[in-house]
């Protein structure tokens, strides 16, 4: 049987970038992943990076390349009613700003180092299983290669995203789960086109909501509100970038450069929250214990906030020998958690097309939207949550 400190269940970032830190620390660890590498590098999801998160990347010594090559910005704009408005970030949030870095590229960065480092990360990992970890001996099993293996460890921390096996594994008794589910979702394109404007737009439209964002200068990332019930293959690329202009205001459809797609996917929007975050040795992180819907860019930014609190609680655990900090995890993720929830459905709210039989919803829309762009007070508070709430 093989043993570590802490064993990791999923190599997405929350899993990666708290192998990385617990590293750094001197802190033994092993990943276990479902997938193989290229299946994780292939997932199209987040675009920007909130300033905690990008300190972490740089305290985890992977931020080279998204310095170089990540795009920071000031402000995003919101359109409706055919006009765009923008929502200074940097002067409403009292200086702070955003990068546009994709998750593909942390996830490579924080592939590579781990691989430089001599890291274990047990790609292909089938069927794993988790273990007394309310007793004295935790232990994951899992099947590689036909075989079934062991892992004894201290403590497990469950990073295995919305459909994983961690939080699934709690008795249900144990966890409380809190959902809303959205009627309807987001179709995204990617293509390698220039961004039709050099800031993201955010539109709320008659027809559904549209977002212009970009993985670089020469790469472009669209969404538009879909029904449930499409499937991507209804959407040719020539369909898709013509509901996309009718969207969009005139300047910006004048604008906007169309080519192949290299990616399109329909994504559910979802909020979902599980209470608490750890039972006994194991901890959940990242999507494994909530979802936010998209609108806010917050799911890669909540998994750094707690890849933080749990790589901090576990470096007081074993270098100070004290429980404060593993005791704690759970209420102080959940309490930055819940903020970017509330944040992230607001945004939702605010933007999309809802079922609204009797025109009530549209008028309060109209009127939220029009003093979000016109009140100090209501563009600050946009801005200090999406530039992201302090750890
Ligand atoms: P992940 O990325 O889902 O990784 C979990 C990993 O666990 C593996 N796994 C297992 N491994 C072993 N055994 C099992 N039984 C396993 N089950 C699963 C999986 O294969 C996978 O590799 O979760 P993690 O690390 O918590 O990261 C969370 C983020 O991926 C997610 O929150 C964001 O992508 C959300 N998100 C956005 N977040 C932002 O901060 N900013 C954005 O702009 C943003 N845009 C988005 C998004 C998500 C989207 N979709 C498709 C959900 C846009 C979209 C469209
Ligand atoms: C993205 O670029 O994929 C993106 C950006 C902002 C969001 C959601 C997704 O709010």
């Amino acid at each position: 049987m093989g043993r570590t400190q802490i064993a990791i269940i999923g190599a997405g970032p929350a899993g990666l970038l708290l192998g990385q830190l617990l590293h750094k620390y001197g802190i033994d660890n092993v990943i276990l992943e479902r997938k193989d590498p290229d299946y994780v590098l292939s997932r199209i999801r987040a675009g920007v990076l909130e300033q905690g998160a990008v300190d972490m990347l740089d305290e985890a010594g992977v931020s080279a390349r998204l310095h170089r090559e990540g795009l920071v910005h000031d402000g995003i704009e919101i359109a409706f009613g055919g006009v765009r408005h923008r929502i200074d970030l940097k002067q409403a949030s009292g200086g702070k700003s955003v990068t546009v870095y994709g998750q593909t590229e942390v996830t490579r960065d924080l592939m590579e180092a781990r691989a430089e480092a001599g890291l274990t990360t047990i790609y292909d990992a089938a069927d794993v299983s988790l273990h007394d970890f309310d007793g004295a001996n935790p232990t994951v099993r899992y099947v590689k290669d036909g075989a079934t293996q062991e892992l004894a460890c201290d403590f497990m921390a469950g990073c295995d995203g919305f459909h994983g096996i961690s939080r699934l594994s709690v008795p249900a008794g144990a966890v409380r789960n809190f959902e809303r589910i959205y009627p309807f979702g987001w179709l995204g394109l990617l293509s390698d086109t220039p961004p039709v404007s050099p800031e993201l737009i955010y539109t709320n439209h008659e027809r559904g909501f549209a977002l212009c964002s970009m993985r670089s200068k020469h790469r472009s990332r669209y969404y538009v509100q879909c029904s449930l019930d499409d499937q991507v293959e209804q959407w040719s690329d020539d369909r898709f970038w013509e509901e996309l202009k009718r969207r969009l205001d005139p300047e910006a459809a004048d604008h906007l450069v169309t080519g192949p797609s290299i990616e399109k996917s329909i994504a559910p929007l979802r909020s979902f929250v599980a209470e608490p975050m750890r039972f006994g040795k194991l901890f959940l992180a990242g999507d494994a214990a909530h979802i936010v819907p998209p609108t806010g860019a917050k799911g890669l930014n909540l998994a750094a906030s707690d890849v933080h609190y749990l790589s901090t609680a576990l470096r007081e655990f074993y270098a100070e020998k004290s429980s404060a900090g593993i005791d704690a995890y759970s209420g102080r993720a959940l309490a930055r958690i819940w903020k970017a929830e509330r944040f992230s459905w607001w945004m939702t709210s605010m933007l999309h097309r809802f079922p609204d039989s009797d025109g009530f919803a549209g008028r309060i829309q109209s009127a939220e939207l029009d003093y979000l762009v016109g009140s100090a007070a209501a563009t600050a508070s946009l801005a200090e949550n999406y530039v992201g709430l302090p750890y």
